[in-house]
């Protein structure tokens, strides 16, 4: 395997026309700050970007239904956005957006790099037209019926329901979106990336080069070569986007999905002046974390833009998740059919690492998942509480108990020195999946710690031993001590609030310079911190709250 000297990781741009939900965060923001807080503790040079995608018609379409200017719904949804993934800890280096000067600068300086190269084709075409609207009709301005799977609402650059990319020009019966009228052909000028001259290219850098890709990713790259890739448009009759940087194109940007990935270029432009670093060496590694309808674009799109351009590096992986369901049903922004994050925080205040696990553990890594408020209730009471917040304070409060809070000595027996090395062994099972991609199964391994904590006190009792064999019991807290360090260490890149709550019970590296990815035993004598419960249990109430609130918005449409 390659060996890299730093990482870049990406998260998709979420559209700023509506606040995040629980399936961007399962499907593409958890997983990837768990991969980056994870290399961050193993001390690797890796630098995280995101920001909104503020251009597009999803966009400008808001705008117009509400009446406002694109520019008043991106502020005020990136700053909901941006809140939202403090809030939960996602750490990106930076959080950036593609209204930014520099990103415009950087969009237009690609743009025009290839076009100077006459990497573009020039074409005039007929294109849809809202006769009542007086404007043209890119992409999700038109609705229609899906040429592949019949879906009805498909939108004229993509069909959400099988994932084809369209061009309006194929559905059937279309609609503009903006009035209902029946669209009408107009001739107009666009530029083109011939993506079938990258097909060789394209084939045998995926397909061949590439077979460890998830099978999701791998096979939906392969059936897109299949077909044979056709020249794609990278520009539109818009008003509201990067303005093409070329004579006599006054009234056209740039394609939203040409802009916005070049966005992860313009925001580590942002954090350092080395950006070059990261982006045009052979030996970093960069990985975009992405939802599987963004796939296309990733994988097939923005890596012919990049060797187009030619100074770019390409994606070493692009670990795409399946879709979230939620209550047995589709997320849907559009009809407010979803749990947004800044509104879970408002009943489940502080308890962020509840909805990190709960959605780690259901990820849809292979296929899609369901989300439902049961499970999360289960899986609070019976997994955060009962096992790993139970394992915990157990130790704390017995240490407490016999030892006035001092780490006692230890002389440790055959037993104790097996716990030690299966501490090992999970941490190094725990790295070996995340950077897999496997971040469900790295859960779980962090829960096996736990699990065998527990097991560990069950079967040695010190509560019973305290009178007969008090030395022994010295050696079993001090056991679960370092069973208790390691689940503090080891849970920081899934549960980031509930380990530093962890560290300061137990008084140990409290800061995060302190912190590495090393498992360090606490010393005998160590003195810790009083108890405290970690995690509380979800009560019925709550969570028939959360099921009626969800039925009322339904009904409400
Ligand atoms: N904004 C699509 C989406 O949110 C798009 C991602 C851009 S990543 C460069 O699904
Ligand atoms: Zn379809």
């Amino acid at each position: 395997m390659k060996k890299f000297k730093r990482y870049l990781v990406t998260s998709a741009l979420p559209y700023a026309n509506g606040p995040v939900h629980i399936g961007h965060l399962a499907g593409v923001y958890i997983p990837s700050d768990i991969y980056t807080r994870y290399l961050r503790m193993k001390g690797e040079d890796v630098i995280s970007v995101c920001g909104s995608d503020e251009h597009g018609v999803p966009i400008t379409l808001k705008a117009k239904r509400e009446g406002v200017h694109p520019q008043e719904i991106v502020n005020k949804y990136h700053e909901i956005i941006k809140n939202s993934f403090e809030k939960f800890g996602i750490s990106y280096d930076i959080y950036s957006r593609t209204s930014n000067e520099i990103h415009y600068k950087t969009a237009s300086d690609f743009f025009k790099k290839i076009y100077d190269k006459k990497g573009f084709i020039e074409k005039i075409s007929e294109q849809y037209f809202d006769p009542e609207e007086n404007q043209f009709l890119a992409d999700r301005y038109i609705t229609g019926i899906c040429p592949h799977c019949e879906y009805e609402k498909a939108y004229g650059d993509q069909c959400e329901k099988c994932g084809t990319t369209l061009n309006a020009i194929e559905l059937i019966n279309p609609k503009s979106a903006i009035s209902g009228a029946k669209p009408i052909l107009k001739k107009t000028k666009h530029w083109y990336l011939p993506l079938n001259k990258y097909q060789t290219f394209l084939e045998k850098w995926i397909l061949e080069e590439h077979k460890e890709w998830k099978q999701n990713v791998y096979t939906q790259c392969k059936s897109w070569l299949d077909k044979g890739l056709q020249e794609r448009a990278v520009s539109r009759d818009l008003d509201w986007g990067v303005p093409l940087p070329i004579d006599n194109s006054s009234g056209k940007v740039l394609y939203v999905w040409f802009d916005a990935p070049i966005g992860y270029i313009s925001a580590t432009k942002e954090i350092t002046p080395e950006w070059e670093k990261y982006w045009k060496n052979d030996d970093t590694k960069l990985v975009h974390f992405i939802g599987k309808d963004n796939i296309v674009f990733h994988c097939i799109m923005f890596p012919a833009m990049l060797k187009a351009e030619g100074s770019f590096i390409l994606p070493d992986n692009v670990p795409a998740n399946a879709f979230l369901n939620l209550e047995g049903g589709k997320i849907s922004t559009s009809q407010n059919r979803a749990v947004w994050l800044h509104e879970y925080l408002e009943d489940f205040k502080d308890q962020q690492d509840v909805l990190r696990y709960v959605l780690t553990a259901n990820a849809p890594e292979t296929k899609d998942h369901n989300f439902t408020w049961e499970k999360f209730q289960t899986m609070n009471n019976s997994e955060l509480v009962a096992i790993l917040g139970n394992f915990v304070n157990r130790t704390l409060v017995l240490t407490k108990k016999y030892y006035n809070r001092y780490v006692p000595e230890a002389n440790y027996i055959e037993i104790d020195k097996k716990i030690i090395d299966d501490i090992k062994l999970i941490q190094i099972s725990i790295g070996k999946n995340i950077e897999e991609y496997k971040f469900r199964q790295a859960l779980k391994d962090l829960m096996q710690l736990a699990r065998t904590g527990n097991k560990y006190l069950a079967e040695s009792e010190p509560w019973k031993l305290k009178k007969t064999n008090p030395e022994r019991v010295k050696t079993i807290l001090n056991v679960s001590l370092q069973i208790t360090v390691a689940i503090s260490i080891f849970s920081e890149p899934f549960l980031p609030f509930t380990a530093k709550k962890l560290r300061n019970l137990l008084n140990f590296k409290t800061t995060i310079e302190e912190f590495d990815w090393n498992f360090e035993t606490l010393p005998a004598g160590h003195k810790i911190n009083n108890p405290k419960h970690l995690f509380c249990k979800v009560t019925d109430d709550e969570i028939e709250k959360q099921i009626d609130k969800l039925q009322l918005r339904i009904k409400k449409l």
